[in-house]
């Protein structure tokens, strides 16, 4: 039987999320301590537990059909291995955002892209940092480092870097200033480039389909309410991302009906008060677990 491998950070920014969100979409595992191999009970699909930078290299020899990392890795990746067919992400999942920055001195000569050329640039991502500066046609000295990227200013090592940032505490505690963006990155779930069996190519879309239907649940939200007759169309525009909602008849009332719709927006409390406004009562909200469009 075809059994599927998907590739995780074992421990890092995006190891809780991705757990979590195989969690929900009905993926158990029997876990083996401090080991690598987490066996899949409830789908054919075991989880291999890596260092980040290892998942797209995983992906393009095919060793794992499937990964969650960030598009910053993947794309470094594939953009330094020159990979060809490339890795692009089957979903972006949504967390683990962040944005790869060009950043300078506070205040100093640097203000743009253009100021670079002949400069020394730090950075972790070189491959992406000299994309960005060939697309910009600018001609610098890329420096690898492989952390404490943010201080080789101060140590004198480059005049720029290009590093991630996600509130940007560190690049003030270094005394840097965010000049540019160079990539906007978020976790996604990748694919192995090369073809498979069709049953794989069937337990990856059953994956998808699950993994999409927690994203639409996780915003979705079950609004039920009491609303005047003479009122639907008006009360049903009120509600965010709702379609055709289903109307009940209350038992012995003529003007009023039970009014239930699914809301694939975030219902806010100024969406409650405007439905109060518009003759609604007995609003309830209720979270949504599951769906299956
Ligand atoms: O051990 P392993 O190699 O698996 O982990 P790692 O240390 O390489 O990666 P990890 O866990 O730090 O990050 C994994 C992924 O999380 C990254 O590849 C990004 O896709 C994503 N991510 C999201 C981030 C950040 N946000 C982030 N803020 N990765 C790193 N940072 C760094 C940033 O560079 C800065 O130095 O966190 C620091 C704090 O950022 P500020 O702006 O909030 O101060
Ligand atoms: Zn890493």
């Amino acid at each position: 039987m075809t059994r599927l491998k998907l590739a995780i950070q074992k421990s890092g920014r995006l190891s809780e999320d991705s757990l979590a969100l195989l969690e929900r979409s009905g993926l158990k595992f029997a876990r083996s301590k401090d080991k690598l191999f987490w066996y899949g009970e409830t789908l054919p699909i075991d989880l291999l537990l890596v260092r980040d930078d290892d998942i797209p290299r995983l992906l393009l020899a095919g060793v794992c059909q499937l990964g969650i990392v960030g598009g910053n890795v993947a794309q470094e990746k594939v953009l330094s291995e020159k990979a060809s067919p490339d890795l692009q992400p089957l979903l972006r999942l949504g967390f683990g955002r962040c944005r790869l920055m060009l950043a300078a001195p506070e205040g100093g000569p640097i203000r743009g892209v253009n100021d670079l050329e002949g400069k020394r640039i730090a950075t972790s991502y070189p491959a992406l940092t000299q994309q960005y500066l060939e697309n910009a046609g600018v001609r610098s000295d890329v420096v690898f480092l492989n952390g404490a990227v943010e201080i080789a200013p101060s140590m004198g090592s480059a005049d720029a870097i290009v590093d991630l940032v996600s509130t940007g505490t560190t690049l003030r505690a270094n005394h840097l200033e965010v000049i540019d963006e160079v990539l906007s990155s978020e976790a996604g779930l990748y694919r192995c480039p090369n073809p498979l069996s069709s049953e794989a190519e069937r337990l990856i879309q059953t994956l998808l389909t699950r993994i999409e239907g927690v994203q639409q649940a996780q915003e979705a939200k079950y609004v039920m309410m009491h609303a005047p007759k003479a009122k639907l169309s008006e009360i049903t525009a009120l509600l965010p991302g709702a379609e055709t909602p289903t109307v009940l008849s209350l038992e012995g009332n003529d003007d009023r009906v039970a009014l239930h719709a699914m809301c694939t927006e975030q219902v806010f409390w100024e969406h409650l008060e405007e439905l109060k406004k518009a003759g609604a009562s007995a609003i309830l909200v209720l979270p949504v677990e599951k769906m299956l469009a």
